[in-house]
C-alpha cells in the first residue's frame, strides 16, 4: 500500500475520533464529540511493533475460502448463550443476544436471540403458503413468490420478548446484560405492509381482530387488534438484507412494531380475521401480568421505554484507568427515544448521554458517555425517555404498581456496581 496515503487516512481517522493532536479538536467538534485526554500509551519498545507478524509475511487464504463469510477467529467468544436451569428442554427454550459485544443499533443476524416453543421449523419456501381466512370477502392463499411481487418496505425495529429481564423481578439475579437484557434484537426488515394483504382479501365490517398462526410444531398463535394490523405491521421475508434466518421464522414472520416479541409469529402460515380475540394459550396462561391481588393484566402489548448500559457490565468489566467509553442501548415501543440520562454514583448525579447513530421510532438507539475513571467504585444506571414523555421507572416504582408476582414487562432501571478493580456486578439499590 502507498505509505503516504495510509498515513493520511490514519490521521483523518484519528481526527474523526477526536484523538490526534492539532487536527483532533476541530474535527471532533464537527461531529459533536468532546476532546479528551489520549487513551493511547506513549511510544515505547513493543514486540507487537518490532516483530514482523505472520500475517504480514505469508499470503492469506484466497477469496473462495468462505463463500458465506464468518467473523474473525478471534471473535469466537461472541455468541448467543443460554441459561441452563431456565428451561427444561432445548426445543422450548431461549438464548440471549451478547449485547455487551455489540455496538451501533443493528443486531447481526447470527447473534439475534432465539425463542422457540417447538424448536426451529425447517420450512421449504416452495411449499410454504400464507392463508387469509375468516371475516374477509375473499379467502386468499399466497405463495412466497406472490408475496415478493407486492409493494415492500424497509423498517428497523426492535423485537423484545416480554419476558426480557423477567428473572430480575424479585431482585438482582443474573450476572451479565446478555442474560438480564439479551432477549432483544434490532434489525432492518424487508416486508409487505400487512394492510395490503388484508385489503386484497377485503375486510368485513365486523372485522376487529386478527389471529396470526405459525407453521412450527408449536403452531403458536396470538390475537392482534385490527387497528394495529392495519397500522404498521409487516409480513417480512428479509432481515438485514438477507432472507430471514430459520431461527427467526424463515421464510415469513409478522413484524408487530413496539409490541411484545411473542406476537411476532414466526414461520407465519395463517391469518384469520375475527370479531374478538382468540384467548390463545400465549395470551391467557402466558404473557399476562399477575398483580399482587391475584388479578391479571391481559393484552399488555406495548413494550415500554427501557435502557441498559452494556459496557461496562458484568461480562465487560473496566480494564483501564483514565478515559473510558460507557455505552448502552435504549428503546421504546411507544415511539422514539428522546433522551437517556446516566448516573455513575447510584442516582445522586445524572448526566445526559450522547445519542449516536440513527434514532428511529420503535428501534434501539445507541448512547454514550465518555468518562474518566480513576478506580473509584461506581453505581451505574441509565434512564430512558421517549417522545410521549414516558420516563423509564425504577424497579421500586414498578413493583409498587405491579407487585412481585410478575415475569413480563420488567422495564425497571438496571444497576451495575463497578468495584475498584473494575469487576462489575448486577446489584439493586434499595
Ligand atoms: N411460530 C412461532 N412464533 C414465535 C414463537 C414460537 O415459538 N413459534 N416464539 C415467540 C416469542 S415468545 C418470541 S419472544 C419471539 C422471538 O423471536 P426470535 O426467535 O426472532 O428472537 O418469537 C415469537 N414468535
Ligand atoms: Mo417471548
Amino acid at each position: 500500500m502507498n505509505q503516504t496515503a495510509k498515513g493520511l487516512d490514519r490521521r483523518r481517522l484519528l481526527a474523526a475520533l477526536g484523538g490526534g493532536a492539532a487536527l483532533g479538536a476541530g474535527a471532533a467538534a464537527g461531529i459533536g464529540l468532546t476532546a479528551r485526554p489520549a487513551a493511547a500509551a506513549a511510544a515505547k519498545p513493543d514486540p507487537a511493533i518490532t516483530e514482523v507478524q505472520d500475517w504480514s509475511r505469508f499470503l492469506g487464504e484466497g477469496v473462495a475460502a468462505h463463500p458465506y463469510g464468518k467473523p474473525s477467529k478471534y471473535e469466537a467468544h461472541v455468541v448467543k448463550r443460554d441459561v441452563e436451569w431456565l428451561t427444561a428442554g432445548r426445543e422450548s427454550s431461549v438464548n440471549f443476544t451478547p449485547l455487551h459485544e455489540l455496538d451501533g443499533i443493528i443486531t447481526p443476524n447470527g447473534l439475534c436471540f432465539e425463542r422457540h416453543h417447538g424448536g426451529i421449523a425447517e420450512v421449504d419456501p416452495a411449499k410454504h403458503r400464507l392463508m387469509i381466512n375468516g371475516l374477509v370477502d375473499r379467502q386468499l392463499v399466497f405463495t412466497m413468490d406472490d408475496i415478493k411481487r407486492m409493494p415492500r418496505t424497509n423498517r428497523i425495529y426492535f423485537l423484545e420478548c416480554a419476558a426480557n429481564s423477567g428473572m430480575e423481578w424479585r431482585g438482582a439475579q443474573l450476572n451479565g446484560c446478555q442474560f438480564t437484557h439479551g432477549m432483544i434484537h434490532n434489525v432492518m426488515y424487508t416486508g409487505v405492509p400487512l394492510r395490503l394483504l388484508l385489503e386484497e382479501a377485503g375486510l368485513k365490517t365486523n372485522a376487529k381482530w386478527i389471529m396470526v398462526e405459525g407453521g412450527d410444531a408449536a403452531g403458536m398463535n396470538r390475537s392482534i387488534p385490527i387497528e394495529k394490523a392495519l397500522d404498521d405491521c409487516l409480513i417480512a421475508f428479509k432481515m438485514n438484507g438477507e432472507a430471514l434466518r430459520a431461527e427467526q421464522g424463515y421464510p415469513l414472520r409478522i413484524v408487530v412494531p413496539g409490541w411484545e416479541g411473542n406476537m411476532w409469529v414466526k414461520w407465519l402460515r395463517r391469518i384469520e380475521v375475527g370479531d374478538q380475540p382468540w384467548h390463545a394459550r400465549e395470551e391467557t396462561s402466558k404473557y399476562t401480568d399477575l398483580l399482587a391481588d391475584g388479578r391479571s393484566r391481559r393484552f399488555t402489548f406495548v413494550m415500554d421505554a427501557k435502557s441498559v448500559v452494556t459496557n461496562p457490565s458484568p461480562q465487560a468489566p473496566l480494564k483501564f484507568k483514565g478515559p473510558n467509553v460507557l455505552t448502552g442501548m435504549a428503546w421504546s415501543g411507544r415511539g422514539t427515544i428522546t433522551r437517556v440520562d446516566v448516573t455513575l454514583d447510584g442516582g445522586r448525579n445524572w448526566r445526559t448521554a450522547r445519542l449516536d447513530g440513527p434514532v428511529l421510532p420503535r428501534s434501539v438507539a445507541r448512547f454514550y458517555v465518555d468518562f474518566d475513571w480513576q478506580g473509584e467504585e461506581l453505581m451505574i444506571q441509565s434512564r430512558a425517555m421517549d417522545d410521549t414523555g414516558y420516563v423509564q421507572p425504577t424497579k421500586a416504582e414498578l413493583r409498587a404498581v405491579r407487585g412481585l408476582n410478575s415475569i413480563y414487562h420488567n422495564n425497571g432501571i438496571q444497576t451495575w456496581l463497578v468495584r475498584a478493580n473494575g469487576e462489575t456486578e448486577n446489584v439493586e439499590i434499595s
